[in-house]
C-alpha cells in the first residue's frame, strides 16, 4: 500500500477520492510553498490517479481560479462527481465581489481540464458556503452538502448545475443528538469538511470536529442516518485531532476495501498552510458504527 503522505513533492490537503471504473482519482488542494498574508495560499486543484493503492499519476492542475472568472481567491476543498458522461468538480472559492461561493468545473474527463459553468451554484452571501460533498443515491437523487459553521444541504436537479428550488437550501438543525456538544461556533462538534457516504443502507456524515476546550485542532467524527437527508445522529470519533489545526475525511470503497483519506502536517516544512494527504483503511462493526482510524 501506498506510504504516506501520498505526494512527497508538494503540499496537498482535502483529499477527495472519486472511483470510475478500475481507476481511483484523487482530487485534492495544493498548498502553496510561499504564503501570501500568513494565511491558506492556494490557488488550483490537483488529481492523481491509481489502480493499485501503490502505484499514483500525477495530472497536474485539473482547474484553477484562472479558470473561473468571478473568482479572486481560495481554492478550497472540492470534490468530484460523475453523471451521464461528464464529470463534475464543486470547488469553493472567494468571490471577487466578496465572500465564500460554491463553483462547478465541468469536463468530458475525470482528469480535467474543467471549464466553469460561469456563476456560483450556492452563494448565500455569508462565508458558511464552503466545502461541498456531492453524493448520487441509489434512486438517482443527487445531494449536495456544505458548510462551515453549519450543515446545510441541496437537493441538485439530473444535470448536477443546478438545485430543486422548492426545497431549497435547507439547514440541518445542528444539535448535540445529531453533532455531540463541542467547540465550534454552534455549539457542537461539527467543524467543516462533510462526506456523506452510504453503505449498508446506513447513510453515514463524516466531519472535521472540534471537541470543547481552547486550542483544539480538528479531528474527525461521523454521524449516522437511515436518510441522506437527515436526522442525524452522532456516532463518535473517527480519527483523533493531530499537530495540524485542520483535517479533512475523504472516502470511498475500492479493491475491496473502505478508504478514508485525511491530511497532516507531516511532510518536511509542514505547518497548519503546509499540508499532505494520507489514507487508510476503515473497519465497519456488524452495528454500523466505525472502529477509530489511526494515522
Ligand atoms: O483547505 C482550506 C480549508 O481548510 C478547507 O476548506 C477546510 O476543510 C480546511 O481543510
Amino acid at each position: 500500500m501506498t506510504s504516506d503522505p501520498i505526494v512527497k513533492h508538494m503540499y496537498t490537503a482535502d483529499p477527495a477520492p472519486m472511483v470510475c471504473g478500475d481507476t481511483l482519482y484523487l482530487y485534492t488542494t495544493h498548498d502553496e510553498d510561499v504564503l501570501v498574508n500568513d494565511f491558506y495560499t492556494m490557488y488550483d486543484w490537483r488529481c492523481f490517479s491509481t489502480k493499485d493503492m501503490e502505484h499514483w499519476t500525477e495530472h497536474g492542475p485539473v482547474f484553477s481560479l484562472d479558470d473561473i472568472e468571478w473568482a479572486d481567491d481560495r481554492a478550497w476543498a472540492p470534490q468530484c462527481a460523475q453523471r451521464n458522461g461528464k464529470f463534475y468538480l464543486y470547488c469553493p472559492v472567494h468571490k471577487k465581489d466578496g465572500g465564500m461561493a460554491i463553483s462547478v468545473g465541468i469536463s468530458d474527463s475525470p482528469t480535467g481540464p474543467f471549464r466553469d459553468i460561469g456563476y456560483p451554484l450556492i452563494d448565500e452571501g455569508d462565508w458558511n458556503d464552503i466545502d461541498p460533498t456531492v453524493f448520487i443515491d441509489d434512486d438517482g437523487q443527487a445531494y449536495l452538502y456544505f458548510g462551515n459553521p453549519e450543515l446545510r444541504y441541496v437537493k441538485l436537479n439530473e444535470d448536477m448545475i443546478s438545485y430543486d428550488d422548492s426545497t431549497g437550501i435547507v439547514r440541518i438543525p445542528m444539535t448535540a443528538e445529531s453533532f455531540r456538544k463541542g467547540g465550534h461556533k454552534t455549539g457542537t462538534t461539527y467543524g467543516e469538511g462533510p462526506w456523506l457516504y452510504k453503505r449498508a443502507g446506513v447513510y453515514y456524515m463524516i466531519f472535521a470536529a472540534f471537541a470543547e476546550g481552547e486550542g483544539r485542532n480538528e479531528h474527525l467524527a461521523y454521524s449516522i442516518s437511515g436518510s441522506p437527508t437527515g436526522p442525524w445522529k452522532y456516532g463518535g470519533v473517527l480519527m483523533k485531532e493531530s499537530t495540524c489545526f485542520t483535517n479533512h475525511p475523504g472516502v470511498c470503497d475500492f479493491l475491496g476495501e473502505s478508504w478514508l483519506f485525511y491530511h497532516t502536517d507531516g511532510l518536511p516544512g509542514g505547518s497548519l498552510f503546509h499540508r499532505s494527504v494520507c489514507v487508510t483503511k476503515m473497519r465497519f462493526n456488524e452495528d454500523g458504527t466505525i472502529n477509530e482510524c489511526i494515522m
